[in-house]
């Protein structure tokens, strides 16, 4: 009994001491992997913030992306899901300074093709990104707008 556990505290503390967790390599079940993240299309439609607390309950952010090459992996995504392009909200704001665009994982904004005319920040009150506005379009939209939403964890 008290070897056992014994032997269960040492594992534990060798555990806790060093060995790094072993780093999963597979994306979660029902994730698609893209370089070294993993995302999800939720069909769910809400706010901009409570799309990203929602990815934040799935261990992510709402999805960003840096390359053309991302943002057809997106609408790819949304498209198998749906068969369509719905609007949905990606995970860039600029709430916090108008025309400072970050995003929310803390990733660098390096890269942004938006619709013509955009981000025109229409009644001085756009500052959530979405895409798919009208098929390939990114837009500044109203974060009270209620859309689908993408997720992004890393692997
Ligand atoms: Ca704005
Ligand atoms: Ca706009």
């Amino acid at each position: 009994m008290a070897s056992g556990l014994l032997f269960t505290l040492s594992v534990v503390f060798s555990f806790l001491k060093g060995n790094p967790a072993p780093q999963s390599c597979r994306c979660p079940s029902g994730w698609t992997q893209n370089g070294k993240r993993c995302f999800i299309f939720v069909k769910i439609s809400t706010d901009w913030a409570s799309a990203e607390l929602t990815c934040i309950r799935y261990g992510g952010n709402l999805a960003s992306f840096h390359s053309r090459s991302e943002y057809i992996f997106l609408r790819t995504l949304v498209y198998r899901a749906t068969g369509s392009h719905p609007r949905t909200w990606v995970g860039a704001s600029d709430a916090a300074k108008d025309g400072v665009w970050l995003w929310t994982d803390g990733s660098r904004f390096s890269y942004v093709s938006w619709g013509k005319g955009e981000p025109n920040n229409t009644g001085g009150r756009e500052s959530c990104m979405e895409i798919n506005r009208t098929g390939d379009y990114i837009n500044d939209e109203k974060c009270s707008t209620r859309m689908y939403f993408i997720c992004a964890r890393d692997l």
